[in-house]
């Protein structure tokens, strides 16, 4: 095996919006180094990437995928990510292991909502950018208008680094603007190339973005800027080490362009990465967490310091078992090792490690700082977890994962099987915690919730696989809530005589409003023992179990206050049974004279669509009882805010999709809980009374 030392590592994510290129994009990569003897195709499902199953058939990324080639001195790491917006999960993982990411663009469709989405996941995690333009090849491809976009959008330092000659049909050559010279290439997508002087009619265009670049390099760099000022121009030396300072920084966004498909544009891509993009040691210092003590711990990005390496990814495969994808910050891993997994404070044994490279792996016994790799059968390790040295130990950040923006419940299709899907869903969560699963004892239902309708078909169809059982989707109920508005003082008296021993208890309550989010207070304001202390325990446990049975129509009782200040007892017949009967009783009464009202959540909603959407999407917010509380513009896409209840969101990401021809998106988040209004209240309260008679 080749050795690479650090700075000979590349580790890059590509990330769009659905459908731009980029499996196609590192199947031409991958063909250009030698890694496969055959262009593959997504829609002929023969891409080194697309290799799942359900990615052949849907021809669309579901997961990230890992690959690798050498190309010069260098190995490049790449991580092609799905652009579909349920598996927006897959790029923060992505972005979080790699310090450049290929932002590509498709030059027909220009920016889109996801563009908007990836980029934004990049910044946070301070990723290197750089743009791809592809499908040059395309009838109307527009260079400059996209160029246009970008700069009017991202800033004026997005500057091209290679330009097309001929874009649309018949595509063929580009501009290098790094060396100067066109380049042409073959046709037939082989990635062959000539080169040549740049022609006359394309010089001076050429040069006003060589301009634009070396501008760019030269301000990175307060030395080389001077240097700039005295000559008037820059040696290749200075413009490369200002380029690659300026990516680093994140001032400079360049662009190159192609098309993945054809082949064109690709080796330019490659020459870019090990040329400009940031080498695993080039931020410095890893920061990460000492796990007793919390304090910070740096390391250096060096094979001789600690180990400390990130689990982004994790997926089971039939009849080979759970791999970890991993990349490796500080230290060696090595097969055989001895680990601690700091997050589930357990030891692993490291079995084996492999080189990635789609559905091919390549077994390699360690990996170094800097490199990314996966390693099998580990038993209790999931995505996101450190592991590190025992008797050293560092936590790194973890992944930030988006929220769910759907939830389902699911019901078995055999009974019986309620254990193993439970098992099930929990370890397909492990695996990917964008998904996540709860069984709610109130709603009595198992409630799963992900990205979207696709991530959890994508989820059931897994379960079903991997764990043998097969679940419905149903309506989730609505975990609604009842309170009260007005206050009430009521007697609950429990009194039987049959025979030997009666019961007798026997108790005046306040009941009151507590604000939203208060939840239960319990108040003995009992003075002179007329209920003695033995019996307040009972009462107060007769109340919650009422509370938490729902009085209005069978949902728990929340934000009240119960002051119990009066009552008599019996020296025989009173007992713990007859006090929590009694205590029952007086809430319901109470509840029910204290203007009972039902209670809904409210969701944060934020939607982000294109402008001609704008309208459309509003009104749909609004029949959907939706309150708008703004509405921004952020470059070419208006973001809208808006609160709606939960049982107006639905299948939400659906409709929006179909309503915004799948160019909108939607996150959410728990808001507050509001009251229903009347009459959509009274229709609950029917059904339930309803459900309650049918269950008699
Ligand atoms: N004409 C043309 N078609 C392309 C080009 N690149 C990709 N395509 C086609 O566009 C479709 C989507 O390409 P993919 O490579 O799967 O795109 P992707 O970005 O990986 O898609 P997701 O992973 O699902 O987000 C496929 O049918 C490709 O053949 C290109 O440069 N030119
Ligand atoms: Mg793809």
């Amino acid at each position: 095996m080749k050795e690479y030392s650090i700075d000979k590592l590349r580790n890059v994510s590509l990330i769009s919006h659905g459908g731009a290129g980029k499996t196609s994009l590192v199947e031409a990569m991958l063909f250009n180094a030698g890694e496969t003897n055959r262009l593959g195709r997504v829609d002929d499902g023969t891409t080194m990437s697309d290799y799942h199953p359900d990615e052949i058939e849907r021809k669309i990324s579901i997961t990230t995928s890992i690959l690798n080639f050498p190309w010069k001195d260098c190995k490049v790491n790449i991580l092609d990510t799905p652009g579909y917006s349920d598996f927006l999960g897959e790029v923060r993982g992505a972005l979080r292991v790699t310090e450049m990411a290929v932002v590509v663009i498709d030059v027909i469709a220009g920016i889109e909502v996801g563009t908007e989405q990836v980029w934004k996941f990049a910044e946070q995690e301070d990723v290197a950018r750089v743009f791809f333009i592809n499908r040059l090849d395309k009838e109307h491809a527009n260079f400059d208008k996209v160029m246009d976009m970008l700069t009017s959008r991202f800033g004026p330092n997005v500057i091209p680094l290679v330009i097309p000659v001929n874009e649309g049909v018949g595509f063929d050559s580009v501009v290098d603007l790094v060396k100067m010279k066109l380049v042409k290439y073959e046709k037939g997508g082989t990635g062959k190339t000539s080169e040549s002087e740049i022609p006359a009619d394309l010089k001076s265009k050429a040069e006003q973005w060589r301009t634009k670049a070396i501008e760019a390099a030269a301000e990175s760099d307060d030395a080389i800027l001077e240097d700039y000022f005295e000559n008037g121009t820059l040696t290749d030396e200075q413009f490369k080490t200002g380029l690659r300072k300026g990516i680093l920084a994140g001032t400079i966004f360049p662009v190159l362009c192609g098309s993945a498909y054809e082949n064109i544009g690709v080796k330019e891509l490659n020459d870019f990465l090990v040329e400009f993009a940031p080498s695993p040691d080039s931020k410095g210092e890893i920061k990460g967490k000492n796990p007793d003590s919390n304090a910070e711990v740096t390391l250096k990005p060096s094979e001789n310091e600690t180990l400390a390496t990130l689990v982004f990814k994790t997926e089971s495969e039939p009849h080979v078992g759970e791999f970890s994808f991993f990349r490796v910050y500080s230290g060696v891993l090595r097969t055989g090792d001895e680990v601690l997994n700091v997050n589930q404070k357990t030891i692993e044994k490291i079995g084996q490690i492999y080189a990635i490279n789609g559905k091919n792996r390549r077994e390699i016994g360690y990996a170094k700082a800097g490199d990314i790799a996966a390693v099998v059968k580990m038993k209790n390790t999931h995505t996101g977890d450190t592991l590190t040295d025992r008797r050293n130990p560092v936590i790194l950040p973890s992944i930030e994962f988006p929220e769910p923006v759907i939830r389902v419940a699911v019901e078995p299709k055999s009974k019986g099987d309620e254990e193993k899907i439970s098992n099930g869903l929990q370890a397909l969560h492990e695996e990917d915690p964008t998904f996540v699963m709860h069984y709610d004892p109130e709603l009595r239902q198992t409630i799963i919730a992900g990205q979207g309708e696709l991530h959890l078909a994508i989820v059931i169809q897994r379960l079903k696989n991997k764990f043998g059982v097969d679940v419905n989707l149903v309506e989730p109920k609505i975990p609604y809530q009842e309170t009260i508005k007005g206050t009430a003082e009521v007697q609950g008296k429990y009194k039987r005589q049959s025979g030997g021993r009666g019961q007798y208890g026997d108790v005046w309550i306040r009941l009151e409003p507590l604000p939203r989010g208060a939840g239960f207070e319990f108040v003995d304001a009992i003075v002179g023992g007329v209920v003695p202390s033995k019996y307040i325990p009972a009462v107060e446990k007769g109340i919650r179990e009422a509370m938490d049975e729902g009085i209005l129509a069978g949902y728990p009782v929340r934000d009240v206050k119960v002051t119990l200040y009066d009552g008599s007892y019996h020296s025989v017949d009173s007992s713990d049974l007859a006090f929590k009967i009694a205590g029952s009783m007086a809430f319901k009464k109470a509840f029910m004279q204290a203007k009972p009202v039902l209670l809904e959540p409210i969701y944060d909603v934020e939607v982000r669509v294109p402008e001609e959407f704008l309208g459309d999407v509003m009104g749909d917010l609004s029949s959907r009882r939706g309150k708008i509380l703004g509405i921004d513009a952020e470059g070419p896409f208006q973001v809208i805010r808006a609160k709606v209840p939960l049982a107006e969101l639905y299948k939400y990401s659906t409709a929006l999709r179909s309503l915004t021809q799948g160019r909108g998106i939607h996150r959410r988040s728990f808001s507050h809980y509001e009251e229903v209004p009347s009459e959509i209240a009274e229709k609950i309260i029917a059904e339930a009374q309803k459900k309650k008679e049918e269950e008699k």
